[in-house]
């Protein structure tokens, strides 16, 4: 079903609170508030908004360290993300995770993984605890293309095979791994071709060779992964690419040697929330001022949420020790 007016503004205002919450954040970067290594989203925000809302409550979605706008589009309460990012005790993950560990179990998002790849063998994990459980709820494991080729990345597919897990596997293919281009790394260049090695199990057990969507398309990502989501939930395993592109750095103070600048301004003519708002302009005639006052309300959003963060208690000697442990 066509998404509702209603959604589709929603969709607008989830797309401009990620691309303006991560310039704040290169901001406070560059004033050093905000420390360790920071991985922007801005471009990709059409894959994210697109792909989480396809989720239902119950559903799963992690990721790895590029995931700001993911778990914004989760629903995570910007204030308690910004407090994260500075460190604060009152973030989402205590102020002891920071930009690459945002996570938070009410909302089904575990974050948030350094380690390229290191993700994916959880997402089997969580998973196999659901279909174990019978649960009806599935994962959403967004990851980069890089990540395709690492030993995780084969053990965690070949996994959710075997065991018919209901997982979306959703390759963000944003065209580089760090300054290493797709071509240069992969063996298979359409990333989605790499299903076929855990196709063809016994009693046609096996991973779906899913689509390559447009990833700058919001409606495009959605309506391949609401698919993705209802194979995997009825199937098992999926995977899907979505042909996108990250318009900053692989992370702050890139020089970014292995790219030109008329490919960039190439994809920034073309960006996804440019792109969205010119979409809702044709189908909404009048609908531009709506638009501007979304825009204002995002940054007032925003305004607060650095507020909250800068306002708030770092984490005491207590909570460095807690949580090494479970109890
Ligand atoms: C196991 C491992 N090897 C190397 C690195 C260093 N590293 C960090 S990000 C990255 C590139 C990953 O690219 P991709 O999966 O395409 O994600 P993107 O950054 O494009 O979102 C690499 C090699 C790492 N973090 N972990
Ligand atoms: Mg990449």
């Amino acid at each position: 079903m066509a998404p509702k007016k209603d959604t589709l503004l929603d969709w607008y205002r989830q797309m401009v609170l990620i691309r303006r919450f991560e310039e704040r954040c290169a901001e406070l970067y560059q004033q050093g508030l905000i420390g360790g290594f920071l991985h922007l989203y801005i471009g990709q925000e059409a894959t994210g908004v697109g792909a989480v809302n396809a989720l239902r409550e119950q559903d799963h979605a992690i990721t790895a360290y590029r995931d700001h706008g993911l778990a914004l589009a989760r629903g995570l309460d910007p204030k308690a993300v910004m407090a994260e990012m500075l460190g604060k005790k009152t973030g989402v993950s205590g102020g002891k995770g920071g930009s690459m560990h945002l996570a938070d179990y009410d909302r089904r998002f575990w974050g948030g993984y350094g380690i390229v790849g290191g993700h994916l063998p959880l997402a089997a994990g969580i998973a196999l605890k659901a279909k174990y459980n019978e649960e009806d709820e599935v994962v959403l494991a967004f990851m980069g293309d890089g990540s395709t080729n690492i030993g995780y990345f084969h053990e965690a597919l070949n996994l959710s095979a075997v065991w018919e897990l209901p997982v979306v596997w959703l390759v963000e293919n944003n065209q580089y791994g760090m300054g290493t281009s797709v071509e240069r790394a992969s063996g298979a260049v359409e990333i989605v071709n790499k299903a076929r090695a855990y196709c063809c199990g016994p009693n046609g057990r096996g991973m779906k060779e899913g689509p390559r969507v447009d990833g700058m398309d919001v409606l495009a990502v959605y309506d391949a992964v609401s698919e993705g989501i209802e194979h995997a939930r009825k199937h098992g395993p999926i995977l899907m690419e979505s042909l996108t592109y990250r318009l900053e750095g692989h992370s702050m103070g890139d020089p970014q040697r292995y790219r030109t600048k008329e490919e960039v301004e190439q994809f920034v003519a073309n960006g996804p929330i440019g792109r969205f708002r010119d979409y809702l302009n044709e189908k909404y005639k009048g609908i531009d001022p709506r638009l501007d006052t979304i825009d204002q309300d995002v940054l007032d959003t925003i305004d607060d949420a650095v507020e909250f963060a800068k306002n708030s208690p770092d984490p005491t000697y207590d909570d460095l020790i807690s949580h090494v442990y479970a109890d």
